[in-house]
């Protein structure tokens, strides 16, 4: 009786073995192979992202000190959204965003046609009075020039 069961534990344990050594050097070298390719994938997309930046990095900030003569568009948005100027004076619209707008008016009394992104284009305003205008390509960007005598 006591006999038959030490046999039985043997022809198990070395069931167990024998398979259990290669599957895991196995497991072991896949798991290797995985963590290295996953390794490779996570670099490639690193230069891309870094030039992204360096892209990006010109565009902010140059435009808006001659308050009431500069626009700047950025983020779907006039900086500032209300401007005065004088009659007669010229008003530059600067394209921050990579999506093309317009400083279109509300009346057609001015236009700057479509900017790309970094293109500037400027506006003469000749009437005294109040003009709102909006971005014919994006209606719910608003902005007013106050011009005054
Ligand atoms: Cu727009």
């Amino acid at each position: 009786m006591g006999s038959e069961a030490l046999t039985g534990d043997e022809l198990s344990d070395k069931r167990r073995w024998r398979p259990g050594a290669p599957l895991l050097a196995s497991t072991l070298a896949i798991a290797a192979l995985a963590l290295a390719s996953c390794g490779g994938d996570e670099e490639e997309p690193e230069p891309a992202a870094t030039s992204a930046e360096e892209a990006s990095e010109p565009a902010p900030s140059g435009g808006a000190a001659e308050e009431g003569d500069a626009v700047e568009i950025a983020d779907f948005k006039y900086a500032p959204e209300a401007i005065s100027a004088s009659v007669g004076s010229e008003i530059v619209f600067t394209n921050s965003d990579s999506a093309p707008h317009t400083a279109t008016a509300d009346d057609g009394s001015f236009d700057t046609g479509r900017l790309a992104q970094d293109d500037e284009g400027s506006i003469t305003v000749e009437e005294a009075g109040e003009f709102s205008y909006f971005c014919d390509f994006h209606p719910f960007m608003k902005g007013t020039v106050e011009v005054t005598e």
